[in-house]
């Protein structure tokens, strides 16, 4: 009944103390014990709650029965080709899904209302009483319609952005219209003018945001060009074509919250990019208390004999 923690995130939330007093809490008299921990018997754990494990440390687990990934995104797991074939269950959870409807509102807002010519502006100590357009005026569409990019749908679609949706199959979101496969992808990029990229990275969207992309967005828009907002994984991106479609004008803008290499690099030239919104992948972060809390419920569920919740389908990726 142990639980293995492995924790090898970046952010503040991913230190491992808060995570071990908190499943400590929820699961009084179990041992509850980190990687890094010496002297645990590696057969005395039946589940493992993860980020970023090394590759193949996993593997020497020999009695584990779920894994549960502590995000909502598992291609760094998926990637360890030593991963056991068990059970892999993902963060799906109002409090993860609610942080990334925040960012993806703030943006869209900050692209739309044209915050970034203001905050500009008022360095310069000019008054830019520029034209400003209905919320309805502006396009977005969701790459990846699953659990986060519906709620950011339908909360943008409340606001009253005119908001599309594109996924493998097709949804039912009011007030959002539904794209469906890559036989409607172009459909979807030509009716968009802010472009927010909510898909998991499997090997069919690796490199999706790429120049072909981009040229395929809304060219009648209110926007100088349109928007990319990336709040999914930095492997979807093709940085170099980022950059200069930012510079001959085929994107106007970019909001970055994800990277192919993370920590993004000094030397990046993302960092000074008069064009780009850099924030450190914290778009929805993994919060120690509600998403123990989340794992708890599950480990409950498994222990009373019903079936986990939200289990990675290991041949699609996620
Ligand atoms: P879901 O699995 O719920 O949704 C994924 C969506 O992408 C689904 O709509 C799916 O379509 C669609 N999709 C996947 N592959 C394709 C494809 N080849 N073509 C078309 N559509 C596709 O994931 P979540 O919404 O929970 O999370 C999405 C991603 O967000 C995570 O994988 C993670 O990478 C990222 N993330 C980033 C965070 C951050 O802080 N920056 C925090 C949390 C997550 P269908 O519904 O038809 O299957
Ligand atoms: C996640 C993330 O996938 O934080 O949950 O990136």
């Amino acid at each position: 009944m142990s639980l293995l923690l492995v924790i090898n995130g970046t952010g503040d939330n991913w230190g491992p103390e808060p995570w071990r007093r908190r499943f400590s809490e929820r699961l009084p008299g179990r041992l509850i014990a980190s990687s890094t921990d010496s002297g645990h018997d590696r057969a005395a754990f039946r589940y493992a709650a993860v980020w970023k494990p090394e590759p193949g440390l996993l593997a020497g687990y020999p009695k584990l029965e779920v894994i549960f990934n502590l995000g909502a995104g598992v291609d760094a797991l998926l990637k360890d080709a030593t991963l056991p074939g068990l059970p892999l269950v993902r963060v799906v959870d109002t409090d993860l899904t609610k942080r990334m409807t925040e960012y993806v509102v703030l943006h869209c807002l900050m692209h739309h209302r044209r915050q970034r010519m203001l905050d500009a502006a008022q360095s310069r100590g000019e008054w830019a009483a520029k034209d400003q357009w209905a919320s309805s005026a502006m396009r977005v569409g969701i790459l990846g319609m699953g659990e986060l990019g519906c709620d950011a749908a339908e909360v943008l679609s409340r606001i009253g952005f005119d908001v599309a949706g594109w996924s493998r199959t097709r949804k039912s979101v009011p007030g959002v219209r539904s794209y469906a496969g890559s036989e409607e992808l172009d459909a979807f990029l030509g009716r968009t003018d802010i472009l927010v990229a909510l898909v998991p990275l499997t090997p069919e969207t690796d490199g999706i945001l790429n120049r072909s992309l981009f040229e395929r967005l809304a060219r009648d828009g209110r926007l100088e060009a349109p928007v990319l907002i990336n709040a999914g994984r930095g492997g979807l991106q093709v940085e170099a074509d980022i950059l200069s479609c930012l510079d001959d004008g085929t994107l106007g803008a970019a909001t970055l919250d994800v990277f192919r290499t993370e920590p993004l690099p000094a030397d990046s030239p993302f960092w000074r990019h008069p064009k780009v919104t850099v924030t450190p992948h914290n778009a929805a972060d993994s919060d120690a208390e509600a998403i123990s809390d989340y794992v708890v419920r599950q480990i409950e569920r498994f222990e009373r004999g019903e079936s986990l919740q939200n289990v990675v389908d290991r041949s699609r990726g996620y």
